[in-house]
């Protein structure tokens, strides 16, 4: 079995509160929230970081980003703001080497960020 936890969840392993699906990714509520909305959506495809992406990850990558926003209409939080994340490596904090894009929202943010 995989070590990467966010494969785990995926294979449905590891409980999760997973709250969409589907062929190239899926959405999770962040174990420790960080803002009132804060939302993981994950690649089911295992990319360590944004540097493993090639040009074949066009797809899902573009993905990534549509099932943000639309989780954002859904959740009420797209005309009041918020805000996407992928960190990458040790000085942006990455700590799950598995990509995947944060959705922050439902409170102001601060900008630069910590
Ligand atoms: P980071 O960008 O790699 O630091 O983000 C990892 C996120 O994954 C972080 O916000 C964790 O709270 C979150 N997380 C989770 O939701 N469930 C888990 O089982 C684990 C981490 I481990």
């Amino acid at each position: 079995m995989s070590d990467c936890i966010f494969c785990k969840i995926r294979d449905g392993h590891v409980p999760a509160r997973v709250v969409h699906r589907d062929e190239l990714c899926f959405v999770l509520e962040d174990i420790n929230p960080q803002a009132p909305t804060h939302l993981l959506v994950i690649p089911t495809e295992h990319i360590p970081t944004v540097n493993d992406l090639s040009v074949d990850h066009r797809e899902v990558v573009g993905h990534l980003y549509l099932t943000a926003a639309k989780t954002a209409r859904q959740r009420g939080i797209a005309d009041s703001g918020y805000r996407l994340v992928m960190n990458t490596h040790r000085d942006a904090g990455q700590t799950v080497f598995h990509i995947h894009l944060h959705v922050l929202g439902g409170r102001p943010m601060e900008w630069p960020p910590g």
